[in-house]
């Protein structure tokens, strides 16, 4: 049941999302070659995950989706857009291929690539500072997204991992690089919620608990398809050697521990709804987003 609803909610709201973005986006920027890298790779999909999940809490706590929210969820998406930019520059990944397209710097070039990712980075805070909100909320929604972005959130994940690559590090150094860099602009879809919705303090720490522990889990999920298939990692079919990964989960902990790890933070998820449900907070559609985590 709640697989359906969510199925429905994200088909409906990603078509509201693709058509913000692409409406919203500027055409009109002063440097052509600028204004199309950073549409180029905003439009070129990608599963809208975040702004998506903002959605979901924000109507599972009575607010509505307007123009208001939508805008402040298109304005995660373009920071995270900047983000996947300049993790795939050869400086950091090196990546070639993106939102199955070539990455940004492979169409435009590094210089052009970098920018186009420091407009998005900037303009996402334009448009939350835009998003009709009143003044308390957006001065709230600023501080959260920038402290879950900037140096002690994302960032601070990404120089983790890069400066971390040839070192083996402990298990708790791995769980705080996740939780940064990846965890962090997820767990800022509850801190968004809270700040928009505010509900009752007891949920509101609920609802921050559930975004911790989706955010680790994406991230080992995305670890796992890295090293196995899905379907291979439940037959436990290892398809490259999972030590080349060294900062990632099958890497530290092997793939059957990782497969655990991810079980019990997809677990945690669902203690944090139970005890939602327990304070009356229907949560049918954020259960269906933890159906992203294909176990059994
Ligand atoms: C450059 C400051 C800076 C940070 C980059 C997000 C990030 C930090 C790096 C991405 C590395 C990576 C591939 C991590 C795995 C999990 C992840 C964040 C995947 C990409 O996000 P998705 O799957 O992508 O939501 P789409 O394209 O669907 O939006």
């Amino acid at each position: 049941m709640s697989d359906t609803i969510t199925k429905t909610f994200i088909q409906e709201n990603t078509v509201l999302l693709n058509d913000y973005l692409k409406r919203h986006l500027p055409e009109d920027i002063a440097n052509e070659q600028l204004s199309s890298a950073m549409q180029y790779s905003v439009l070129a999909g990608g599963k809208r995950l975040r702004p998506l999940l903002l959605l979901a809490m924000v109507k599972t706590f009575g607010g509505s989706i307007n123009e208001s929210t939508l805008k402040v969820a298109a304005s995660l998406e373009l920071l995270h857009t900047y983000s996947l930019i300049h993790d795939d520059l050869p400086a950091m990944d090196d990546d070639d291929l993106r939102r199955g397209i070539p990455t940004n710097h492979k169409k435009y070039g590094e210089a052009v690539a970098i920018l186009a990712g420091d407009g998005l980075l900037t303009l996402s805070f334009e448009w939350l500072a835009t998003a009709g909100l009143n003044t308390n909320t957006t001065v709230k929604l600023t501080r959260d997204l920038a402290q879950a972005a900037g140096a002690a959130g994302m960032v601070a994940g990404q120089v983790s991992d890069i400066l971390g690559e040839n070192k083996q590090l402990t298990f708790k150094q791995l769980k705080q690089l996740h939780r940064q860099k990846t965890g962090a602009l997820i767990k800022y879809t509850a801190l968004a919620t809270n700040d928009i919705v505010n509900p009752e303090v007891d949920n509101q720490k609920l609802l921050i608990q559930f975004a911790e522990s989706f955010g680790l889990a994406f991230q080992i999920y995305d670890d796992l398809e890295d090293v196995v298939g899905t379907q291979q990692a439940l037959g436990k079919a290892v398809r490259k050697d999972a030590n080349e990964h060294k900062n990632t989960y099958p890497g530290l902990r092997g793939v059957p521990q990782t497969i655990l790890d991810l079980k019990k933070c997809v677990q945690y998820c669902h203690q944090a709804l139970s005890k939602l449900e327990k304070n009356h907070v229907s949560t049918e559609l954020l259960q269906g987003f933890l159906n992203y985590f294909q176990l059994d």
